[in-house]
């Protein structure tokens, strides 16, 4: 039996964009859009890009018929401009197996744009890097086996190798629940992955009892790579949230610092949430209430740094804070 939760708050040096209201919704789609969320952003060669995923045509009871992922350009990473056909579709992939495309992320190594992405396939999920040179294709490098996903990758090598966080679905091994922990593997090419290595379990985040996964790619500070990720607590008491019809998890953001020389090691983790479901637009009336979903972080040039997340798998919301402060949350563990 999982252990129950308090009320969790968002941290005091999180500065919501206009109290909560989104970046990015379905109104700025110029095709049919629903649920605008779950994106990836980078800054590249000045100018912002975001990749989000688009959930579409709801069947009326707890899924969509349609999911694909866009793609929106920025001059202030406030302000978007959504390019008029979607970047990645089930059709485009170009691979029969695959059902799905979804929950995108964008990290620049050497001035090139990589992306990790979820699949789900006729033979289990999957977790995908790409490389795209335009936004308009994508050339894959390489699919996990099922079932991982969450993928995100640091935005150079460590060590001489690439480095990618990862969420892996151990559904037997686990006690038979949702008890999924946040994994890590080292690649020289981007294509062959290994020497993995458990990063966090569930059980180290004290504001998760369910399952934990990475977040945005991990930004370089001088303390340590500032790490974001998702910690989800699961309650039986919770009625009926959102348009499903039971959903009874909440996820919050956490953040974590990890050592510049091997990442593997955290060096400190904030014990409190960074992010917790507490606006509108975060708590109620969304498909999914509850969820605050980050995959995206910014450091600027004067220390402030945005943050990425959907809110309730319905928006794209952004927040911001001092590095300095986001880096003295992650107290030694
Ligand atoms: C996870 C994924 C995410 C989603 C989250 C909350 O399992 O499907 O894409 O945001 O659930 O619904």
């Amino acid at each position: 039996m999982a252990k129950m939760m308090p009320e969790l708050k968002s941290s005091s040096v999180i500065k919501r964009y206009k109290g909560g209201e989104p970046v990015l919704s379905k109104k700025d789609i110029p095709y049919e859009a629903d649920c605008i969320f779950n994106a990836g952003v980078t800054k590249y060669h000045g100018q912002y890009i975001m990749v989000f995923r688009n959930d579409y045509q709801f069947d009326g009871v707890g899924s969509f018929g349609k999911c694909n992922v866009g793609v929106a350009f920025s001059d202030d990473g406030i302000h978007w401009k959504v390019k008029d056909k979607p970047f990645l579709t089930v059709e485009g992939m170009n691979d029969p197996e695959i059902t799905k495309v979804y929950d995108p992320r964008l990290t620049v190594i050497d001035d090139v744009c990589y992306l990790c992405f979820a699949v789900d396939t006729k033979h289990g999920l999957r977790g995908g890097i790409g490389m795209t040179k335009d936004f308009e294709t994508m050339e894959v490098l390489s699919l996990s086996v099922p079932d991982n996903r969450n993928m995100v990758l640091f935005p150079e090598k460590v060590g001489g190798r690439y480095v990618r966080l990862e969420r892996p679905f151990p559904v037997y091994s686990r006690g038979g629940i949702d008890r999924f922990d946040m994994w890590m593997s080292f690649s020289h090419d981007l294509k062959y992955w290994g020497d993995s290595k458990l990063l966090a379990a569930v059980e180290d985040v004290p504001f998760a009892n369910d399952k934990i996964g990475p977040g945005a790619p991990p930004v370089k500070t001088e303390a340590g790579w500032l790490t974001l990720f998702h910690g989800v607590d699961i309650d039986r008491t919770r009625g009926k949230n959102g348009w499903e019809a039971r959903w009874q998890k909440r996820y919050c953001a956490g953040i974590m610092l990890l050592d510049l020389e091997d990442p593997s090691k955290i060096i400190g983790m904030s014990k409190e949430p960074l992010i917790a479901p507490e606006t509108e637009y975060e708590v109620e009336g969304g498909f999914r209430t509850n969820v605050i979903f980050p995959g995206g972080m910014i450091l600027e040039d004067d220390g402030t740094v945005k943050i990425y997340y959907g809110a309730s798998d319905t928006v794209e919301c952004m927040a911001e804070a001092k590095v300095e402060d986001l880096i003295a949350l992650c107290k030694p563990v």
